[in-house]
C-alpha cells in the first residue's frame, strides 16, 4: 500500500495557533506531511514583509509532529513540479485560497481547509507595533497618576 502524501504552501510567520490547527488537520489527510515554506524573497514579491526569517520559519515548521518535510516556496510556479517531484496525492491550504489552486486537479486532488477565526500573523504584527508606538514616558506617567489614586485612596 503506497503512501499518501500531502503538500500545502504558507508564510507561517510569528507562528499561532491557526497555523497549528491547519498543520494538524493536514496531517489527518494522509501518511507524510511536506510543508513549502516561502522565502523572505518570494514574500517580497508577495508583497508580505516577514518578522521571522525563512531559515528560523522552516527550522520551526520542521520541528511540529505533524510535519514530515520541509522545502523552500521560492516562486508561484512551482506547484507543478512540486507536486510531480514528490509524487503528490493531495494540494491542501487554508480556504482564504479557495478556488485560487484548482488547476492543480489534472495533477492531484485539491483540499480548501477552514481557517481557524480570529487569529492571523498580520493581526498579530499590528498589535506588537501599536504596542511599540507606545512611548516609555506616557507608560511611566501613567503609572505615576495610578500611584497617586491608589495613594489617596488609601
Ligand atoms: N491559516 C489558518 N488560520 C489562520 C491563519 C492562517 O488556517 N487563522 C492558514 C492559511 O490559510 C494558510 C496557512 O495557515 O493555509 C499559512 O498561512 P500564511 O502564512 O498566511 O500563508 P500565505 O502567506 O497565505 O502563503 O503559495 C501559497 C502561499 O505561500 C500561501
Amino acid at each position: 500500500m503506497s503512501k499518501k502524501v500531502i503538500i500545502t504552501y504558507g508564510t507561517f510567520d510569528l507562528f499561532h495557533i491557526g497555523h497549528l490547527e491547519l498543520l494538524k488537520r493536514l496531517s489527518k489527510l494522509g501518511d507524510e506531511l511536506i510543508v513549502a515554506v516561502s522565502t523572505d524573497k518570494f514574500n517580497e514579491k508577495k508583497g508580505k514583509k516577514t518578522i521571522i526569517p525563512y531559515k528560523q520559519r522552516a527550522k520551526i515548521i520542521k520541528a511540529i509532529k505533524y510535519v514530515d518535510k520541509v522545502i523552500p516556496e521560492k516562486s508561484w510556479d512551482q506547484k507543478v513540479k512540486d507536486v510531480k517531484k514528490h509524487n503528490i496525492d493531495v494540494f491542501a491550504i487554508g480556504n482564504d485560497w479557495e478556488g485560487k489552486f484548482d488547476f492543480l486537479k489534472e495533477h492531484c486532488e485539491v483540499v480548501y481547509l477552514q481557517r481557524t477565526h480570529g487569529v492571523s500573523s498580520t493581526k498579530l504584527k499590528k498589535s506588537l507595533s501599536s504596542l511599540s508606538a507606545i512611548n516609555p514616558d506616557d507608560i511611566k506617567m501613567a503609572f505615576e497618576i495610578l500611584k497617586r489614586i491608589k495613594d489617596d485612596l488609601e
